[in-house]
């Protein structure tokens, strides 16, 4: 029976392995094949003198990378990886790799992003690599245990629409039958829907489409996103909720993906609650004290100001009371300041994380802020329908998966975290 190859320790007797030929280092005499499956690296010692010719016969033939099955009997080491050995009975290749391979799994040659995502199914094959989705896997199952400890719905919506979410810009149109369609830029509209259904706490993790022309390292043109959405909450609410999901994605991490992060290399502090918070005013504030560029009250942040904001306030931080003319029509006005409005972003020093806000449950205000952003309310009357039949008040907020793995591991570039990205360039593979 097949063991993994973490299980093969120096007091193993024997054992039977298959994996992928990492790296050979054939010396004359004394031949290593260093054998890798997800699990780690195990050293196959081949002393030709002694070794049954079978063994000898097929190690040879074994290229890098081939899929071999090698049985033997384990000796402890103090020069091998894990301390111990595996001297071979039998040798046998399961599945032969051609040569040269399209990328160096052993990265002793060094390959630029766009090989790697060429060839990703290779590149996947470094545990470095590998772990990244180690740890993006027990990221999901740890916000999803969170949801249902706090008693969600996960929830999937269609990704195939017939509005923008998000106003009218940014949209992938789609060959749709005999109507007009597209790729969903964010379950917006259907997760607000879902608290006219009274359903009152829904959670999706799902892709979002954003048709964004710019190709940057914190941009993909499809992105996953995490949406919540709960009833008779309000913005201070569902902010709260987001340090929850973010300690609780940190916490897992630290607890359960230790061999992970090693072979990353990365370190993090658990972020402390509560995360401080300044209203949008306060940082136009800074930012216009610690930039070159002119910025003041109703702009947006640029990727300076973000930066210079962010060396104030340190890791995660929320910046608040928005205007309400550059925030989405759906955002709850203040009713003594309607100018302001009850959104938030996530903000990290690298970049945003996250927005929400308490949403608009009256169907005339918001049929008023639609057509004031100058989109058709007729086009939204799927949407507005239900706010005319019982909507209770609710609030909600979309947190970027990449984003959050990209800045929890300090990746360099948001295409490290997703395995088959979508960008300005790519659609395969
Ligand atoms: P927003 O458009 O701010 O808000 O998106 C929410 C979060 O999704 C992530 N994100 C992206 N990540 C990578 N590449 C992209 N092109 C991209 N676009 C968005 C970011 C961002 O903070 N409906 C609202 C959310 C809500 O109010 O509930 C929304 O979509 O991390």
């Amino acid at each position: 029976m097949r063991i993994p190859i973490t299980d093969v320790t120096p007091e193993s007797e024997r054992a039977v392995v298959i994996g992928w030929i990492n790296e050979v280092r054939d010396l004359g005499g004394l031949a290593f094949y260093i054998l890798r499956d997800r699990t780690g690296f195990l050293q196959v010692t081949i002393v030709k003198k002694k070794a049954p010719e079978a063994v000898i016969a097929a190690a040879k033939e074994a290229s890098r990378e081939s899929v071999v099955r090698v049985t033997g009997t384990v000796k402890a080491t103090e020069k091998a990886p894990g301390g111990r050995e595996l001297i071979p009975e039998t040798f046998e290749i399961i599945s032969r790799a051609e040569s040269p391979l399209p990328l160096d799994v052993s990265e002793k040659v060094p390959a630029e992003i766009d090989t790697r995502l060429d060839n990703r199914y290779l590149d996947a094959r470094r545990p470095r690599v590998a772990a990244i989705f180690q740890i993006r896997s027990a990221v999901t199952h740890a916000i999803s245990n969170l949801f249902y400890e706090e008693g969600f719905t996960n929830i999937t919506t269609s990704k195939i629409v017939a509005a923008a979410t998000e106003g009218g810009t940014e949209l992938f149109p789609l060959a749709y039958f005999e109507k007009e369609a597209f790729l969903n830029q964010s379950p917006q509209l259907y997760k607000q829907m879902m608290m006219a259904a009274g359903f009152e706490k829904v959670y999706e993790i799902a892709p979002i489409f954003r048709a964004e022309e710019h190709n940057t390292t914190r941009h993909l043109n499809e992105a996953t996103s995490i949406d919540v959405e709960i009833s008779f909450a309000d913005h201070n609410d569902v902010m709260d909720l987001l340090e929850r999901v973010i300690v609780r994605a940190y916490t897992s991490v630290a607890e359960s993906c230790g061999p992970a992060l090693e072979a990353l290399g990365a370190e993090f502090e658990i972020p402390n609650t509560p995360f401080p918070r300044i209203t949008y005013a306060e940082a136009i504030d800074i930012a216009a004290l610690s930039i070159e560029e002119e910025i003041g009250y109703g702009d947006d942040l640029s990727t300076a100001a973000e930066r210079a904001i962010g060396e104030e306030m340190g890791e995660h931080y929320f910046i608040t009371d928005w205007p309400t003319e550059i925030k989405p029509y759906y955002a709850m006005p203040y009713e003594d300041e309607p100018s302001i409005c009850k959104a938030f972003d996530l903000m990290h020093p690298r970049m945003e994380l996250s927005s929400g806000a308490q949403r608009i449950h009256e169907h005339d205000l918001l049929t008023t802020q639609i057509a004031a952003k100058g989109l058709s309310p007729e086009s939204f009357s799927f949407y507005l329908q239900p706010f005319r039949y019982g909507m209770p008040p609710h609030a909600g907020w979309g947190l970027g998966m990449e984003r959050l793995i990209m800045t929890m591991l300090d990746l360099p570039n948001i295409r490290e975290a997703v395995l088959f990205p979508r960008d300005r360039h790519r659609v395969t593979p």
